[in-house]
C-alpha cells in the first residue's frame, strides 16, 4: 500500500525515459496526434469527434469539464483544445467497471495497481457497498445505499461528526441541493477542492475589494494592453488561454510571464481551434517578457514595481492615478511609506531578480492605460499567498486598473465549476448574511459554527472527531497533503461514501463501511420524470451558463448528482419538509428556489437561457466596495523572507505535468517540458546538483522537513537538470503529497503549501 502512495501513478514506464528541449509552439500539430491517442485508446474516436463539435457552443451542447475558462463570447466559433478534448474522451471511454470486474478482484489486489490502471478500467456502472468478509465490493440498490447513509449520519452524536467534500465538478443545482442537505442536517463541515486552490485568492479578494472573485472577463482579456500572468502554466492547464495570448501579442500588448520555468505557454503558441494555423504551422508568440521569480518571490517583485511607480511619480504625475486613489481607495499612504521604506536590495533578494528587471516590469506597467493581471496555484499555493494575491491587487490600484475595460484581477481557476461551487454555497465559512437568505426560503435553520476545510477534515478524520466522508467527486486521498495522513483518516471512518465516475484510489483507501456510488457525466444525457435536463456552471470570469449532455448513459444504473444527492438528503432526513423528490423531477425548481436563496440568481431560469447566459455581477467592478470602509482597501503587509536560512535546502513545487488532470495521469510523457516516460522526477538547478554530488539523470532521495519538524522522504526519483532558479526544484503532483506534512499550510489560507515544500535532495545509496 505505502509504496503505490509514494510510487509512481502512471502508466507502467514502456521505454526508456528520455529529456530533450522542446522548441515547437504549444498546442499545434502534437497537440492533435495527442488527441488522436487518447481517442483511439479508449475507444471512442466516432463519438469523441463527435463531442468535440457539442463543446462549449452557445447554450447548446455540455460545457467542457476541462477548465473554468470561459466560452469564447462570440460563441460560435468553436473554441476547443487538446486538453479538454483529452479529459471528455477520458470519461466517454467505451470500459466498463462492472459488478464482473469487482467479483474478480479484492479491494487488496487493487490496492497493488497504479492510479492509472484504476482510471483506465473505465466507467464505474451500479452502486457497490465494501464486503469486509469477501474484502469485495459487492453490488447494492440505491435504496439501500440510500438508507445506508441515512442510517449512518442519523447514528452520530453531532452533524458535525460528518464532511461533505467537493471536488469543483459539480454543477450549480447539486452543488445548491449538496449544501442544503449539509446544513439542513446540521453542519458546514464542507470542504472542497479551492481550500487547495484558491482559498487564498478568495480571502485576499474579499479584504481587498469586498469580492471573492477576479472583476475581468474575456472581453478584458481582449482589450488590455499589458497583461501579467503569474503563476500559471497555460498551455496544459488552461490552453484556451493561448487564444487570448495570442491575439494580445498581434494586437501589440506587452504579455509578461512571472514563474520560475518559463512554460511553453510563455513562449509562442498556435491557436487552440485555428486549425488553418495549425496545419501552416504559423505560430505566434506569447510573451514579451519572462521573468523567472524564486519560489514566492511574487509579492517582491509586485512590491518593486510599486516602488519604482512612486520614485517616477516624483517627476511624472500620470505614473499613478491619484483622481481614482483618493476617491476609490484606503490606506494609501500607509502602503506608499511600506513600500518607500523597503530597500532595493530586500526586494531584490526575495525576488531573486535584479533591479533592472524589476524596473522593466513596472515600465511595462506604467506604460500600459489599461492592465489585468491573471494568476494561479504558483502564487497561491505558498506561505504568503494571501499577501501576494493582496499585493497584486495593490499595485493596481495605483493605476486605477478596475472596474474599466481592459483592466482588473484575473484568477485563473481550476475546476470548470470551482467557482459556481462558492457562489451556491460551498463554504465552510458561510457569512450570515448567506444563511440568513438560505434559513428563510429553504424553511431550515442552518448552522451557525464555522465548519472543516479540507486541512481542518483530515486531522479531524485522524482524531475521530470526523466519522462519515461524503466525497461529491474528486480524489481525496490523493489529492490532499500528506497521503499515508489523510489515508488513515478515511479508514478511521464510520463510512466512507465516494460518488464518482471512475474507479480510484479514494474507493479502495476506505472507511469500515463503504460505498462507491456512480453518477453522470457532464457528457451524458441527463433524463428526469419532467423529461430532459440541464445543470448551469460558472465560469473563472462569473458568467452562468446551461451545459446540456448529449450522450447515452455509459450505464442504465447512473443516477445524477442531483438524484443521488436527493436520496441521500431524503434518507438522512425523512422528515425534512425540503421536496427533495419534486426538485429532482425538474431541475427549472430547484433553480427557482435558487433565485430566491442566491444574491445574483434573480429570474435564474430565463436569464440562464439567454443565448450565452448571464453574468452575474460583480459589485466591484462597478467600483461598489463591500468592505468596512466602502473603498478598495490597500494592504501594507511586510515583505516576507522567501528564503531558507540553510543553504542546503531546496524550495520544491509540486505541479502537474502536460499530461495529466489533477490525480488523473493519461501518460508519463511531459510534452512541453521535452520529458518522456518518466514522472519519478525532481528538476533541479545544474549548480545545485553538482555541488550535491548528483549527476544528470541519476536517482536521488528527496528527505521533507515538515513544519512541525516531522521528516517525510522520497527514494530512488531521477534528477534531471533544468532551468530554474538556483534553490528551487520542482516535481509532479500528485505523487510528491507525500513530502507535505499535515502541519504544512499557510496561516493565511489554510491552504497546503503545495508550491513550497522545504527539501533536501541527497544521492540515492
Ligand atoms: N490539463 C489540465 N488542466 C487543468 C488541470 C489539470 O490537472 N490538467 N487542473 C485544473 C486545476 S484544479 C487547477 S487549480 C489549475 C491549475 O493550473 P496551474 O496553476 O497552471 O497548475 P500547476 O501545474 O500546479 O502549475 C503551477 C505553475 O506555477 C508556477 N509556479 C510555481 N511556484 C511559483 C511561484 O512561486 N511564483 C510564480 N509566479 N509561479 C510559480 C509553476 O512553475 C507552474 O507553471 O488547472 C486546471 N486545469
Ligand atoms: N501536491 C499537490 N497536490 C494538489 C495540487 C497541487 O498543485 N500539488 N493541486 C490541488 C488542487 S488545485 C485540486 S483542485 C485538487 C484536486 O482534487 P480532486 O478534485 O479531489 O481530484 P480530481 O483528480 O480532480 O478527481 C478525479 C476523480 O473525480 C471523479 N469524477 C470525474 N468526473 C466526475 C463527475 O462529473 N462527477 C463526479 N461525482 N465525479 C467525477 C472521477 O472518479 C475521478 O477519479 O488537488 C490538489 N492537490
Ligand atoms: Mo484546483
Amino acid at each position: 500500500m505505502v509504496d503505490q502512495e509514494t510510487s509512481g501513478q502512471g502508466p507502467a514506464p514502456t521505454g526508456e525515459w528520455e529529456q530533450r528541449d522542446y522548441h515547437h509552439p504549444a498546442a499545434g500539430w502534437g497537440a492533435a496526434t495527442s488527441v488522436m491517442k487518447v481517442l483511439s485508446r479508449e475507444h471512442a474516436i466516432a463519438s469523441g469527434t463527435r463531442a468535440m463539435f457539442k463543446m462549449n457552443h452557445e447554450n447548446d451542447g455540455f460545457d467542457c469539464p476541462g477548465c473554468a475558462w470561459p466560452d469564447d463570447l462570440k460563441g460560435l466559433k468553436l473554441d476547443l483544445c487538446e486538453n479538454g478534448m483529452k479529459h471528455v474522451v477520458w470519461e466517454m471511454t467505451g470500459k466498463r467497471v462492472d459488478r464482473d470486474f469487482f467479483a474478480a478482484h479484492t479491494v487488496t489486489e487493487l490496492e497493488s495497481w497504479s492510479d492509472y490502471e484504476l482510471e483506465d478500467q473505465g466507467r464505474l456502472t451500479e452502486p457497490m457497498v465494501y464486503d469486509e468478509a469477501s474484502d469485495r465490493y459487492v453490488p447494492i440498490s440505491w435504496s439501500d445505499a440510500f438508507a445506508l447513509v441515512g442510517s449512518a449520519l442519523q447514528a452520530l452524536d453531532s452533524p458535525d461528526e460528518a464532511a461533505f467534500y467537493t471536488s469543483g465538478r459539480l454543477g450549480n443545482e447539486a452543488t445548491f441541493l449538496y449544501q442544503l442537505w449539509a446544513r439542513e442536517f446540521g453542519t458546514n463541515n464542507l470542504p472542497d477542492c479551492s481550500n487547495m486552490c484558491h482559498e487564498a485568492s478568495g480571502r485576499a479578494l474579499k479584504a481587498s475589494l469586498g469580492t471573492g472573485k477576479g472583476t475581468a472577463d474575456l472581453k478584458d482579456w481582449e482589450t488590455a494592453e499589458a497583461l501579467f500572468i503569474l503563476g500559471v502554466n497555460a498551455a496544459s492547464n488552461a490552453p484556451r488561454m493561448l487564444t487570448a495570448l495570442t491575439e494580445a501579442y498581434d494586437r501589440g500588448a506587452q504579455i509578461v510571464h512571472i514563474n520560475p520555468l518559463v512554460e511553453a505557454g510563455a513562449r509562442k503558441a498556435i491557436i487552440p481551434h485555428e486549425f488553418v494555423d495549425m496545419a501552416l504551422f504559423k505560430a505566434t508568440r506569447t510573451s514579451t517578457l519572462n521573468l523567472q521569480v524564486r519560489p514566492g518571490g511574487d509579492l517582491a517583485l509586485l512590491r518593486g514595481m510599486a516602488k519604482a511607480l512612486l520614485e517616477e511619480h516624483r517627476t511624472d504625475p500620470k505614473a499613478l492615478d491619484v483622481e481614482f486613489i483618493e476617491r476609490y481607495t484606503s490606506g494609501f499612504s500607509a502602503y506608499r511609506d511600506l513600500v518607500e521604506s523597503t530597500s532595493w536590495d530586500d526586494l531584490t533578494r526575495q525576488a531573486g531578480l535584479s533591479e533592472a528587471d524589476i524596473r522593466k516590469a513596472a515600465a511595462v506597467y506604467s506604460a500600459s492605460d489599461r492592465t489585468l493581471i491573471s494568476w494561479c496555484l504558483g502564487v497561491t499555493q505558498h506561505e504568503h499567498g494571501v499577501d501576494t494575491v493582496r499585493e497584486i491587487v495593490n499595485v493596481l490600484l495605483l493605476r486605477g486598473n478596475l472596474g474599466r475595460e481592459g483592466a482588473g484581477p484575473s484568477p485563473v481557476r481550476g475546476h470548470s465549476n470551482v467557482q459556481g461551487n462558492r457562489t451556491c454555497g460551498i463554504d465552510h465559512k458561510p457569512t450570515d448574511e448567506f444563511l440568513d437568505r438560505l434559513g428563510e426560503v429553504c424553511g431550515i435553520t442552518p448552522p451557525r459554527e464555522h465548519g472543516l476545510d479540507t486541512v481542518g477534515v483530515i486531522r479531524a478524520m485522524n482524531e475521530g472527531r470526523v466519522k462519515v466522508f461524503v466525497g461529491m467527486g474528486g480524489n481525496f486521498v490523493m489529492a490532499a497533503p500528506d497521503t499515508p495522513y489523510t489515508a488513515s483518516g478515511l479508514r478511521n471512518c464510520d463510512l466512507t461514501v465516494q460518488v464518482s465516475t471512475k474507479l480510484n484510489r479514494s474507493h479502495l483507501v476506505h472507511g469500515r463501511t463503504a460505498l462507491i456510488l456512480p453518477c453522470l457525466g457532464r457528457t451524458e444525457k441527463d433524463h428526469q420524470a419532467g423529461g430532459l435536463q440541464e445543470t448551469s456552471v460558472e465560469d473563472s470570469m462569473s458568467m452562468v451558463h446551461l451545459s446540456r449532455g448529449m450522450k447515452r448513459p455509459a450505464s442504465p444504473h447512473l443516477l445524477s448528482e442531483p438524484a443521488i444527492i436527493a436520496g441521500m438528503a431524503r434518507a438522512t432526513l425523512p422528515d425534512s419538509a425540503t421536496p427533495w423528490e419534486s426538485w429532482v423531477e425538474d431541475y427549472d425548481r430547484i433553480r427557482d428556489v435558487m433565485a430566491k436563496a442566491l444574491i445574483g440568481f434573480e429570474d435564474f431560469n430565463r436569464r440562464v437561457r439567454l443565448p450565452l447566459g448571464f453574468r452575474l455581477k460583480q459589485p466591484a467592478r462597478e467600483l461598489v466596495f463591500n468592505t468596512p470602509t466602502g473603498l478598495a482597501e490597500f494592504a501594507a503587509t511586510p515583505l516576507p523572507d522567501v528564503i531558507p536560512a540553510d543553504d542546503d535546502v531546496l524550495v520544491l513545487q509540486t505541479m502537474r505535468s502536460h499530461d495529466q488532470w489533477n490525480t488523473t495521469i493519461y501518460s508519463d510523457d511531459d510534452r512541453y517540458r521535452g520529458i518522456k516516460n518518466l514522472r519519478t522526477l525532481i528538476l533541479m538547478h545544474e549548480d545545485d546538483m553538482r555541488s550535491r554530488g548528483i549527476a544528470e539523470g541519476s536517482l536521488v532521495d528527496i528527505v521533507a522537513t515538515s513544519k512541525d519538524g516531522s521528516v517525510r522522504e522520497l527514494r530512488g526519483y531521477r534528477a534531471l537538470r533544468y532551468d530554474l532558479p538556483r534553490g528551487s526544484a520542482a516535481g509532479y503532483m500528485p505523487e510528491m503529497n507525500v513530502l507535505i506534512g499535515a502541519a504544512d499550510y499557510s496561516v493565511q489560507s489554510d491552504q497546503p503549501l503545495m508550491k513550497n515544500v522545504k527539501v533536501r535532495v541527497i544521492p540515492s545509496s
